[in-house]
């Protein structure tokens, strides 16, 4: 390694790579540089350094499946193809025993997560979505259950009339285990009021999943890239995450999603190539040393990217779905079905070059395949 480094002729790029190789954080100008001046195949072999040192030549998935309650949503994001107001014609949601009904789907299989998210209903509180968990939780006592992005946390705790603390603590105890890393769209509340202007601001998602980390609640963290923001707004995003976890370490993995443009009222800009993805995966791997974990998440990337993206720092490829989400199809993704079984991850995996290991929410290993 130390003799490839030598062969970087650009003085700055060779001196990243060397606090990269010495394991010494990089600054914000120099994950600038990274994403300005730094060729796909250099960006590839530095976040291998740094992949490598958190998880050896693992990469992760779990078993786990979908529910998205309700696709209305008080707010009006720009760039999304999910949402509809009350009242419209499009609009619909699941009750709880429609819910528990798709719990109940899975009641024969060794599935370990179900992921729960969707829009910010208007009318249900707090004690609604708890009591929604504590259903899922009597039936099926060991499943771990991610959910509600920031965003449906801030609406649902403020229409109860709690403190964030509070609201957090008591989701605990209807048996909330961890929290999905929605809502973080970009952090810079200028391009932020431009693309999602009525959502609650950075400040209220970084100080939930802090006071969420404050009480044991491990959570992850997206960006939303590939769209209007700068390379700079990606790193002052980056940052924020990287400055907050070094206070709770209470992130577990950090989610770049790609701007998929259909269906939305930001279609006109179109998508970034796949060599602007893997760059991205490069740089948040490299950026990000204090996050133990880098998601590809299939089902938006599409199978393909996520899996040429392990040669790129992310180490974790999400789960097998199984079919139970439609907003990035809605959006645009090729996975119109999303749905992996084991054997198919694994090969995914293995192809690549790295060791598929099947894990549990919160990353302890369940079995190397
Ligand atoms: O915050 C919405 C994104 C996110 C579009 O924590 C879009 O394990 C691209 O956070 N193009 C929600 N992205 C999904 C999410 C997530 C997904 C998978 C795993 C985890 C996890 C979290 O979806 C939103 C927004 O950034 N999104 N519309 C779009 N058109
Ligand atoms: Fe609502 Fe989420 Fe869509 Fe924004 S991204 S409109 S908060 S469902």
């Amino acid at each position: 390694m130390n003799d490839l480094i030598d062969y970087i002729e650009d003085r700055d790029l060779r001196h990243i790579a060397g606090k990269i190789r010495g394991d010494i954080r990089i600054t914000p100008e120099e994950g600038l540089l990274l994403y300005n001046k730094a060729g796909l195949s250099l960006l590839g072999m530095l976040a291998g350094i740094v992949r490598r040192k958190h998880n050896g030549n693992f990469a992760f998935f779990n078993r786990n499946f979908h529910i998205e309650p309700t696709n209305k949503c008080i707010y009006n994001c720009k760039f999304c193809s999910y949402h509809k107001p009350e009242g419209d014609p499009e609009s619909w949601e699941y009750s709880h025993e429609e819910m528990l009904d798709i719990v109940k789907r899975f009641d024969n299989k060794n599935v370990t997560e179900v992921h729960i998210v969707g829009g910010v209903h208007p009318s249900h509180d707090l004690h609604y979505w708890g009591s929604l968990i504590k259903k899922i939780k009597e039936h099926r006592p060991a499943i771990h259950i991610k959910a509600f992005s920031a965003i449906e946390l801030d609406y649902m705790i403020r229409r109860s009339g709690y403190t964030i603390e509070q609201g957090l603590k008591l989701l605990k105890e209807y048996g909330l285990d961890s929290i999905p890393g929605g809502g973080a769209e970009i952090f810079d509340e200028e391009l932020r009021r431009v693309i999602c202007n009525e959502k609650p601001s950075s400040e209220q998602w970084l100080a939930i999943h802090e006071t969420a980390h404050n009480l044991g609640i491990s959570s992850n963290a997206t960006i939303l890239y590939g769209h209007l923001e700068t390379y700079g707004q990606r790193i002052d995003h980056m940052n924020r995450l990287r400055i907050l976890q070094d206070k709770t370490n209470g992130f577990n993995a950090f989610i770049p999603l790609k701007y998929k443009k259909s269906n939305n009222s930001m279609s006109y800009l179109g998508e970034v190539s796949t060599t602007e993805d893997l760059k991205n995966y490069a740089v948040s791997r490299i950026y990000l040393d204090n996050f133990p974990h880098i998601k590809a998440y299939w089902p938006m990337s599409s199978k393909e990217c996520a899996q040429l993206s392990l040669a790129f720092g992310t180490d974790d490829m999400d789960g097998t779905i199984d079919d139970t989400t439609r907003i990035y199809s809605m959006a645009g993704s090729k996975e119109e079905n999303p749905a992996m079984n084991k054997k198919e991850i694994c090969t995914l995996i293995r192809d690549a070059g790295f060791i598929p290991v099947e894990r549990d929410s919160l990353y302890h290993q369940v079995k190397e395949w």
